[in-house]
């Protein structure tokens, strides 16, 4: 049976595939594998049928012959499992790809998140400018961390692994913002991740829920 994916019934924002469900349809997409989605409402979340997938009434949640999976990050590893291209079969490149899907969740995605946030939610606070200027150094701290790990190779281990497809997922959300001119490695390099097909396949998937819903 083909795997169901929880997603946003309708795109919150707009179709930019910047929601969790995004690096789950990328790795189904490397991967091979059909899937089918289950659109919820931002009500339905939070009803108990939903909060039984996932515990916290977010999107997205996984569900595969009875086995229920949570966590963008542990699904996309999940899917990756056969997928010698999003996990190598070599022991010490496997456990370096999995270090970098950790990675860009836990390390590099906290400054991101908080200062895209913040130039919505800090808006008109007197603190805003001063908050702002602490959040941009932080990420720029990171960017530049990971600008330098990189170098001029294509991936972050050579070949292009789960760990890529995760950090690409975390950049996309400031591939636009001005800063990013300062990190022209990195913008290349989510430019290589977004053109791979698969990418296209999964943006395209979650675009057209979108698409059908105007
Ligand atoms: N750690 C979890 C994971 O990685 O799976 C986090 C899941 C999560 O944050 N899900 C969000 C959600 O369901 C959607 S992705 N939120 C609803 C809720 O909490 O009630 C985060 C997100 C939200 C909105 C936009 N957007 O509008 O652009 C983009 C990304």
């Amino acid at each position: 049976m083909e795997p169901f994916l929880s997603v946003f019934d309708s795109s919150p924002d707009g179709g930019r595939g910047l929601a969790r469900d995004m690096p789950v349809r990328w790795a189904l997409e490397e991967a091979g594998r059909p899937y089918q989605v289950r659109r919820l409402s931002f009500a339905a979340l939070k009803e108990p049928e939903h909060l039984a997938r996932q515990p916290f009434g977010q999107i997205p949640a996984y569900e595969e012959d009875g086995l229920v999976l949570f966590e963008s990050g542990a699904i996309v590893l999940h899917v990756a499992e056969g997928c010698p291209t999003l996990l190598p079969t070599d022991r010490a490149a496997r456990a370096r790809a999995i270090t970098w899907v950790f990675a860009a969740v836990n390390t590099v995605e906290p400054p991101v998140w908080d200062y895209d946030m913040a130039g919505f939610f800090d808006r008109g606070r007197p603190w805003q400018h001063e908050r702002a200027a602490v959040l941009e150094a932080a990420l720029r701290t990171r960017l530049g961390q990971l600008a330098q790990h990189l170098g001029d190779a294509e991936w972050l281990e050579g070949t292009f692994t789960a760990g890529d497809l995760m950090m690409i997922c975390v950049l996309r959300r400031i591939e636009d913002a001005p800063l990013m001119a300062d990190y022209p490695a990195l913008a290349a390099y989510i430019r290589r991740g977004e053109a791979r097909p698969a990418f296209q396949r999964a943006f395209a998937a979650q675009r057209a829920l979108l698409d059908a819903k105007a």
